[in-house]
């Protein structure tokens, strides 16, 4: 658990639930917590994600997977642990003193990282023959990466204790962001550096990616308008919400 969580990354599930608490005026101290809830649950989908039996990957924030390092059975359980792990740190009351808002925080990981979520659109992924065209792709990108990284953003309002409509922008917010970071992620592997990247790339050049279908140019400018259209989402908040714009511009431009 400690060599795939403690080992690098970018932490920005955990900077996204902070930014977005702090927009709400969170204590930054349940944010990270919040946050910290998250990065358990992506390193979870990473570890898991790197398995023979899925992207079959021996290199992973610039160190061997898991499986590797250690084996298969240590990778299954060391991801089922973290997964377990960050339920458990939603529950705790320094997240929150009030347990409806634990409730809701523990309820909405759980549809984001379940079924209708990251482990179905990792489903879906690995049925790539069901997903020629850019609708299923933007649903799969959605659910796989997208579904955490909204999660990550509705978690300020939600330890704020905030109405629908703020709930609804920040999701919003969200989805454009998730949606822009896997078209990152997809140009990273056609066109990045291994050494920065830290992971093996050009690896899904037959997958169906807005890459493959669009071309890297098109796929260049979705990710763009996606950008816009998060900031837009974020209008309202005026230079409070420069942090969420610097993070969604960064989700573009970044190099591993
Ligand atoms: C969570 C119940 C549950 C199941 C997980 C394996 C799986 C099911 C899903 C795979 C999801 C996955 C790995 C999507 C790719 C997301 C992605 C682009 C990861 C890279 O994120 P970065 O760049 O990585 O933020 P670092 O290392 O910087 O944290």
């Amino acid at each position: 658990m400690r060599h795939a969580a403690m080992g690098g990354g970018k932490r920005l599930r955990p900077l996204l639930v902070a930014a977005s608490a702090e927009l709400l005026g969170v204590p930054r101290e349940r944010a990270l917590r919040a946050g910290l809830a998250a990065e358990c649950i992506h390193v979870q989908s990473l570890i898991h994600d790197d398995l023979p039996c899925m992207d079959d990957d021996d290199l992973r924030r610039g160190r061997p997977t898991v499986h590797c390092a250690y084996d298969e059975a240590t990778a299954v359980l060391a991801g089922d642990a973290l997964l377990s792990l960050a339920f458990g740190i939603l529950a705790e009351t320094d997240v929150h003193p009030d347990g409806e808002v634990r409730c809701e925080l523990v309820r909405s990981l759980a549809a984001a990282s379940g079924a209708g979520g990251m482990a179905g659109g990792q489903m879906m992924d690995l049925m790539p023959a069901e997903q020629a065209d850019p609708l299923i792709v933007a649903k799969v990108q959605s659910l796989k990466t997208g579904a955490l990284i909204e999660w990550c953003a509705e978690a300020g309002p939600i330890l704020a204790g905030a109405d629908g409509e703020e709930r609804r922008r920040l999701k919003r917010y969200g989805a454009c962001l998730g949606l822009a970071f896997q078209i990152a992620d997809d140009l990273l592997d056609a066109e990045g550096d291994e050494a920065a990247a830290g992971k093996r790339l050009r690896k899904d050049a037959d997958k169906p990616s807005f890459v493959s279908i669009l071309g890297v140019e098109a796929a260049h400018q979705e990710a763009e308008r996606l950008v816009g259209e998060a900031a837009d989402c974020l209008a309202s908040y005026g230079a409070r919400a420069g942090l969420l714009n610097a993070i969604a511009r960064f989700a573009v431009t970044r190099s591993c």
